[in-house]
């Protein structure tokens, strides 16, 4: 075994996005790129000497390679131990977990997340605090100034390390621990959710769909549902792991989960659907013909929590990133408690967990997630919404049915427009951003603008700002549009636009949703000139 100092140089766009690093698989295996970025990150936390880091990804195309590069840096950085899945496995909610329950120093997390897998396609890789949670913007920013800066990095040569087999070995001075990536995750959601309660729901013959879309949830949902739950053999489907996910985008939304949507809304449909993304931590939840959209998803699990062991003392607040609907606010509201806006991203919520200002988060993107860990976390909100159809006896659309009668519907979408050249991209939001302090009071598509401002963000606990987080624009009457870009994406860029109209008349509450916010729709396209900009006419998207 040596030990190497290998002479580099900085490479460009190594700036992390929404959720780490992401990049084209094939620029992540150039020459030094993976190194580069694994050093700036061991170089922005003060090296990695003496401390232990948890380990693992998705199981995407090159996963295993790049474990392997970072096992040999960690060693060469003085590391006392890594704590490995097996088989570089583990979802990012379990490794959240492992790097909390095991008192780490943080963790590396390999994954691109719903981006699809592949020589061809995306990686990606991020780095995540002792709390468990993603970076904070003061530590990507940290990572990426070294990164600039690089002239050097470390790494053993050496053979193989094994990750197959259970147990302790040796990498120079550093242990490797290879653990099931699966138990300890398995054990906590025993602790919060009522599994007697769950396992008499499937015994009395309730079944249900989980689409794992080949991605890392799959041994996770067979061994939580089939093997501790008694769910039916083949409950869970695409259930094994590919590095290319099937070919497919590992994305639990109408569009990439078609063939569970097809099912939930034909004439065989089981009484209930979930899918989860590459790396485990988004959900899809919807009901017999009742898609649940994820900010309807998040206001129902906040409602309802209660009836599950670890929420049943109630909730203390709640918080979702601005582009989420308003429908977990008006829940907050009704039970007393406060309702946080963050930016987009997971991030923004580590430190409103950390301080016991909030129990509950969401996205619309299909993120949702508690104080359990600090990532959102797709199979505890499935077993969430178990633990309220069992405890409840109500099927999905009831439940819905009866919360909308409550607090009424937010009706809500989003459009994606994706593969923009940067420029047009840019173009849209500087315009819109200029426009912004004319357009209260104009009327655009029969809509009059009640708002238009910029979204920045303050953190309560450490007072940090983050800003330029989103254009939005409100309408008289409750509904809204929200313009960003997509911090994610490797192709070009993305723009996402937000759609929201609140309804509370009782008899306006079973509305075609793309009626409801067609009004919104289209004066967000005259307010954008969007067409005009880029040439398009209809989204990429629409979930
Ligand atoms: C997207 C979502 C955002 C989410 C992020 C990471 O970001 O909109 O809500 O936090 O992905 O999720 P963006 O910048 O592309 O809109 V995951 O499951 O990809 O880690
Ligand atoms: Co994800």
């Amino acid at each position: 075994m040596k030990l190497l100092s290998v002479a580099t140089s900085p490479i460009d766009g190594q700036k992390p996005g929404t959720s780490g690093l992401r990049k084209k698989t094939r620029v992540f295996m150039g020459r030094h790129y993976l190194e580069n970025y694994v050093q700036a990150i061991f170089n922005a936390i003060g090296g990695v000497q003496g401390k232990s880091l948890v380990i693992g990804g998705d199981g995407r195309y090159f996963n295993d390679r790049a474990i392997q590069v970072i096992l040999r840096m960690a060693a060469a950085g003085g590391a006392a131990r890594a704590i490995v899945g097996q088989g570089g496995i583990l979802s990012t909610p379990a490794a959240s977990h492992l790097i909390r329950k095991r008192h780490s120093d943080g963790g590396l997390i390999l994954s691109a997340s719903h981006n699809p897998g592949g020589p061809d396609e995306d990686f990606g890789l991020k780095y995540n605090t002792p709390n468990g949670g993603p970076a904070p913007e003061h530590v990507t920013d940290r990572i990426y100034a070294e990164s600039q800066g690089l002239s050097t990095y470390q790494i053993i040569e050496t053979t193989d390390i094994d990750l197959d087999t259970l147990g302790q070995s040796a990498l120079a001075g550093m242990i490797v621990e290879v653990v099931d990536p699966v138990a300890d995750y398995a054990a906590m959601m025993q602790q919060l959710f009522d599994f007697e309660a769950i396992r008499a729901l499937f015994a009395g013959g309730f079944r249900m769909r989980f689409d794992a879309m080949h991605a890392v949830t799959g041994p996770y949902a067979k061994a939580i549902l089939e093997d501790a739950l008694g769910a039916p053999q083949g409950t869970v489907v695409n259930a094994v792991p590919l590095p290319d996910f099937g070919g497919g985008h590992p994305d639990p939304n109408p569009i990439w989960a078609k063939d569970l949507m097809n099912l939930m809304m034909g004439p065989d449909a089981p009484d209930f659907g979930a899918a989860s993304d590459g790396d485990g931590d988004r959900n899809m939840i919807v009901g017999r013909g009742c898609y649940v959209t994820p900010s309807d998803s998040l206001a129902l699990l906040a409602a309802q929590a209660h009836l599950a062991p670890a929420y049943a003392k109630g909730l203390k607040g709640v918080a979702r990133s601005m582009p989420t609907s308003a429908a977990v606010d008006r829940v907050a509201v009704s039970l007393g408690i406060p309702a946080y806006e963050t930016p987009t991203g997971w991030k923004f919520f580590g430190n409103l967990l950390d301080a016991g200002h909030a129990t509950i988060c969401g996205e619309e993107s299909a993120g949702t997630g508690s104080d359990h860990v600090r990532e959102k976390d797709g199979l505890w909100a499935v077993l969430l919404w178990l633990n309220i159809l069992a405890a409840s006896g109500k099927s999905v659309d009831e439940l819905m049915r009866d919360h909308w009668a409550r607090y009424g519907r937010n009706y809500y979408s989003r459009h994606d427009y994706e593969g923009i050249a940067k420029a047009a991209a840019d173009a849209v939001i500087e315009n819109l951003r200029m426009a912004l302090p004319t357009l209260v009071g104009r009327t655009v598509a029969g809509l009059t603008v009640s708002s238009a401002d910029e979204f920045g963000y303050e953190d309560p606990v450490d007072g940090s700002v983050s800003t330029g987080q989103g254009l939005r624009i409100g309408f008289d009457g409750g509904q809204r549009v929200v313009f960003r870009l997509s911090g994610t994406g490797t192709d070009g860029a993305t723009i996402r636009i937000y759609l929201e109209a609140l309804r509370t008349d009782p008899d306006h509450l079973a509305l075609d949703p793309a009626d409801v916010l067609k009004p919104v729709a289209q004066a967000a396209g005259e307010l954008s000139r969007l067409a005009a900009l880029t040439g398009r006419t209809s989204p990429d998207v629409i979930t």
